[in-house]
């Protein structure tokens, strides 16, 4: 074999190499082999520079400066995907397309609309030439050599097509690409990027390649410029795209009609955290190519193609300032003051910024125009500025040293991201804790909210929890805004809470880590508050789901002489220490089991419906996996329902649930 020969054959099988790993997902030869088969290439070019080619595989490694960001014109304009916002708006699409046509039925394809930026690559007889962004449409930048480090771009099409041909597609970046490189920059002090679309956009217009490269940009082919004749239909060129070695995304589904539009669309709404890459919404197009001229386009915007787009789940808009609040154990939270934005139906005008080491490592300053999050029912986030619009007036944000509310130091502990306020008997720390004791899941003390908690504390009538026992009519009569009945209903509420029990009495104590089901847990095993306060860890770590951390945190709170004199006051003011209701049942048959409530009960709360299940040993939590036994379904059930449905999950409905509990329970009341 000549050098040439054997040059020709390395780059032809990492080519080949390249194809099954980017195009067909199916690698077929190890990663090791890889590097020497590229090595070996590298050190013949390197010894025979006649040899070297800028189609070689050893070019992408983005080391050949250009002529970058020329303009270039499209020779076939670039066109813009009008946007659909609901299933009402694909029907009117389709309505007209079907009657611009004189058709009865017209097939679509519809594929997943990655969120990327559009770019458009050139080949003379097979061989990569040039690569452009998509600009306004007519005019975009020249982006070659960027493009040329991309590996899912083929820099030869597996047939050497004569002459002219161009594919587009979008330059996109993977999740796991996106959390490595963000990981990387957060290592070197950069500041991280707000998604994966501001990386991919910025990863294309570097100066250097080799900077390119690092990004890591993926790609996929969705658009054929000028097929052939023999290319009728855009199922052909997805497929013809494919053998000529572009990266196609698998996920499309060619329909008979828009109601499978529509639920494809659906499907994908549902399913788009499934996937590696995000996606914005699905494009439908007119399937056949000749339906697709006869539509023609008006303006920029295909009458054949439409962007049914997904609820939105990001915004931009201001951040106008910074606040800072104190939390029940004494956390002090940054949070976003935002310019009011609709994200997906619903206006945000707060947003976490979780703590001060988050604004820094991603470069937020008041003043910013920000990213804004709002992912499902989690609370939305600013995930990062817009650099481009600075205009040099936003201001650095620094935690203060002394708590906002009581003025006593902050703290933040090495190793720990969040400042606290040294205070224990802050009075914010003290107003949020008295919150949180009346709250429903805890003592339940109906009208104790957040105004009323807030007064008991500044006028100096609640300094601790067992305060409260000792508040008569009169007194509460006497704060602003709360009349003579509301008090006396108060004085009740407060005085039926001596009898809740030692669940909810944990709960109410805001104990770190002890949520609802730590503290029935607790509260089974250990039955009273004088046992719980006398467990060392590896008593505590012997009931069920307790870890070290949880044992930790309960053995620092019993250890706390302030905190063992607050439960002496409660006791003292008579408020039960031990559980109250039903016996704790050793071994019910529900015990481990998983249950989540969805849906409105007709006979009880979903705090009762909790509460039964948890002295039944068993468990409840929001959302619907695999590991869930049973769904309580009421009245109104939606999404949860239908997730328990698509996993087989088995649903109860609220006679079944009744049932069940009654069975269950043991005849052990007192
Ligand atoms: N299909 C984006 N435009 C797309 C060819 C048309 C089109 C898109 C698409 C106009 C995606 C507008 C910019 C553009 C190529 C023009 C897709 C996606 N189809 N699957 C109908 O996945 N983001 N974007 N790109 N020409």
């Amino acid at each position: 074999m000549t050098t040439r020969e054997r040059v020709e054959s390395l780059r032809a099988q990492l080519d080949e190499a390249n194809y099954r790993y980017y195009v067909l997902d199916a690698p077929t030869i190890s990663d090791a082999r890889y590097d020497q088969l590229m090595r070996e290439l590298r050190d013949l070019e390197e010894a025979h520079p006649d040899l070297q080619s800028d189609l070689s595989p050893t070019r992408r490694v983005g080391a050949a400066p250009s002529q970058r960001f020329a303009p270039v014109e499209h020779a076939t304009p670039m066109l813009s995907l009008a946007n659909a916002f609901s299933s009402e708006e694909l029907r009117a699409f389709d309505e007209r397309v079907r009657k611009l046509l004189g058709e009865s039925a017209v097939r679509y394809i519809c594929e997943l609309k990655i969120d990327g930026l559009a770019v458009a690559v050139r080949y003379r007889d097979g061989a990569f030439v040039r690569g452009a962004t998509r600009g306004d449409g007519r005019v975009g930048e020249e982006v070659t050599e960027n493009l040329r480090v991309i590996p899912g771009v083929p820099l030869r099409l597996r047939e050497a097509i004569r002459g002219d041909f161009e594919a587009r597609g979008e330059v996109y970046l993977r999740r796991s690409d996106f959390d490595a490189l963000n990981l990387r920059r957060e290592r070197e002090g950069a500041p991280r990027f707000a998604n994966p679309r501001n990386a991919a956009s910025g990863g294309l217009r570097q100066l250097d390649p080799a900077q390119t490269r690092e990004r890591r940009l993926s790609f996929f082919a969705y658009t054929l410029v000028e097929p052939p004749p023999e290319i009728a239909t855009q199922h052909a060129a997805l497929e013809r795209l494919r053998e000529l070695g572009f990266p196609v995304n698998p996920n499309v589904r060619a329909v008979a009609s828009i109601d499978e539009a529509v639920a494809f669309c659906d499907e994908w709404e549902r399913r788009r955290d499934e996937l590696d890459y995000e996606i914005d919404g699905v494009a439908i197009k007119v399937d056949r190519f000749d339906f697709q001229e006869r539509l023609g386009t008006v303006a920029r915007d295909p009458r054949w193609a439409i962007a049914y787009k997904f609820k939105a789940r990001e915004a931009t808009t201001k951040l106008e300032d910074i606040t800072v609040s104190v939390g029940r154990t004494g956390t002090l939270n940054p949070n976003a003051v935002l310019a009011p934005v609709e994200i997906g139906g619903i206006t945000i005008r707060n947003a976490t910024l979780h703590n001060e080491a988050y604004i820094a490592s991603n470069d937020i300053r008041i003043g910013d125009t920000v990213i804004v999050v709002r992912a499902g029912d989690v609370i939305p986030r600013v995930v990062g500025p817009i650099r481009e619009l600075r205009t040099g007036k936003e201001r650095i944000f620094h935690m203060p040293t002394h708590c906002p509310v009581c003025g006593a130091d902050v703290d933040r502990p090495d190793g720990e991201a969040m400042a606290r306020c040294t205070n224990a008997s802050c009075p914010a720390q003290l107003v949020e804790r008295l919150r949180h004791f009346a709250s429903r899941g805890a003592m339940d003390i109906e009208g104790l909210g957040d105004v009323l908690a807030e007064q008991l504390v500044s006028g100096g009538l609640v300094k601790e929890f067992a305060d409260l026992y000792a508040l008569d009519a009169p007194r509460l009569a006497a704060l602003d805004r709360l009349g003579a009945k509301s008090a006396g209903n108060l004085v009740a509420a407060i005085a039926a809470s001596k009898e809740r029990g030692l669940t909810r009495l944990l709960v109410g104590l805001g104990i770190r880590y002890v949520g609802e089901q730590t503290a029935a847990i607790l509260a089974r095993d250990f039955r009273s508050m004088a046992a719980l306060a006398e467990a060392d860890e590896s008593a505590l770590q012997r009931s069920e789901g307790i870890g070290p951390e949880v044992a930790a945190s309960v053995r620092l709170f019993f250890a706390q002489a302030r905190n063992r004199a607050a439960l002496e006051a409660l006791a003292a003011a008579g408020v039960a220490m031990e559980e109250r209701g039903v016996a704790p049942v050793a071994d019910s048959a529900i015990k481990g089991k998983r249950f989540v409530l969805t849906g409105t009960l007709a006979t009880m709360t979903r705090e009762e419906a909790k509460g039964a299940l948890e002295r039944l040993g068993a468990r409840t939590s929001e959302s619907v996996s695999a590991k869930t036994d049973y769904v309580v379904a009421g009245s109104e059930a939606g999404s949860k329902l239908q997730r328990a449905r698509d996993l087989d999950v088995p649903v109860l409905d609220e006679d079944a649930f009744c049932r069940m509990l009654s069975e269950t329970r043991s005849p052990t009341h007192r």
